[in-house]
């Protein structure tokens, strides 16, 4: 467990909920919290009892991107290609990698890093109050944390540019409308409808949940052969698994499917 208290670590019902914690500062980035958050991020992996993973914000907003307090450029010109490869990079690459899902809610604004780190995530909610902005375009920086990447992917290149050169808030009902994020909701039912996913998610068969994950992140680059080959290896991999015979014994005795995650 992570002794900085940047990111909250809670454990429950096979769901580690990670909350990005420093709200006075609406959840921007400094070291100790992208640390914490790598922390956070790496007991998911490691750790065989948490099965699914809810990633939110404290206070009003879900992260406003890099603390810029920690940029003044009067102190020295900072080298940002090294805090994207030392801090940023890491976790996002966490986040996809992990055969688990990953559930964000996005409680209020997303920014810069923040909302790029917001939309790595496998599904995402947000408050119905809650905006997307792509505020790089604003301090003369560029989208970050894969989101020149993924904004493309979701939303389509033509929402992609004019997201990202003007820096314009999304609101997240209409981020949804796009496909960037799953659904916004009432604010005041966020947390109790992502944790109700989170939970549901976590009680899943995991492994198949994980490799589904990887199979659809990989048809971003892959050939449709190369998803057929792919898909047959991880279906006779799903297919040995202890969750798979149980589903199937489940159904043939028209009960419900307790899945063990292996
Ligand atoms: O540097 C590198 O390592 C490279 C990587 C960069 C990744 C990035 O994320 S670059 C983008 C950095 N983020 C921004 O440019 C966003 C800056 N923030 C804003 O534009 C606005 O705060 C928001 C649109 C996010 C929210 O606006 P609003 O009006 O709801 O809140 P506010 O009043 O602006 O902010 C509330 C407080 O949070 C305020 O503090 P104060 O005055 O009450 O003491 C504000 O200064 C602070 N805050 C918000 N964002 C940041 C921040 N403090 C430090 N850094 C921030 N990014």
């Amino acid at each position: 467990m992570s002794a900085s208290t940047t990111v909250l670590q809670t454990f429950a019902d096979s769901v580690l909920s990670l909350t990005l914690n420093r709200p006075e500062k609406l959840n921007a980035f400094n070291e100790e919290m992208h640390l914490a958050l790598r922390a956070g991020l790496e007991r998911a992996h490691r750790d065989d009892a948490v099965r699914a993973v809810l990633l939110t914000g404290a206070g009003r907003g879900f992260c406003a991107g890099q603390d810029l307090g920690n940029r003044d450029p009067r102190n020295g010109t900072p080298d940002l290609g090294h805090t994207l490869d030392t801090f940023y990079n890491p976790n996002v690459r966490l986040i996809r990698s992990l055969e688990k899902p990953v559930v964000c809610a996005v409680n209020g604004v997303a920014a810069g890093a923040g909302a790029n780190i917001a939309i790595a995530c496998d599904i995402t909610l947000a408050a119905r109050s809650a905006r997307f902005i792509q505020a790089f375009a604003k301090i003369g920086l560029v989208p970050d944390c894969g989101g020149t990447w993924s904004l493309p992917r979701l939303v389509g290149e033509a929402r992609a540019k004019a997201l990202a050169l003007t820096g314009e808030p999304l609101a997240a009902q209409t981020a949804a409308d796009w496909g960037l994020i799953w659904r916004a909701v009432d604010d005041d039912a966020l947390m109790e409808e992502a944790m109700a996913l989170a939970t549901r998610l976590a009680a899943g068969p995991t492994r198949g949940l994980g490799m589904t994950k990887r199979a659809i992140q990989a048809a971003a680059t892959n050939s449709l052969d190369q998803q057929l080959d792919l898909e047959r290896d991880l279906q006779r991999d799903a297919g040995r698994s202890a969750d798979y015979a149980e589903g199937v014994i489940a159904f043939l005795e028209k009960r419900k499917p307790k899945f063990s995650g292996r």
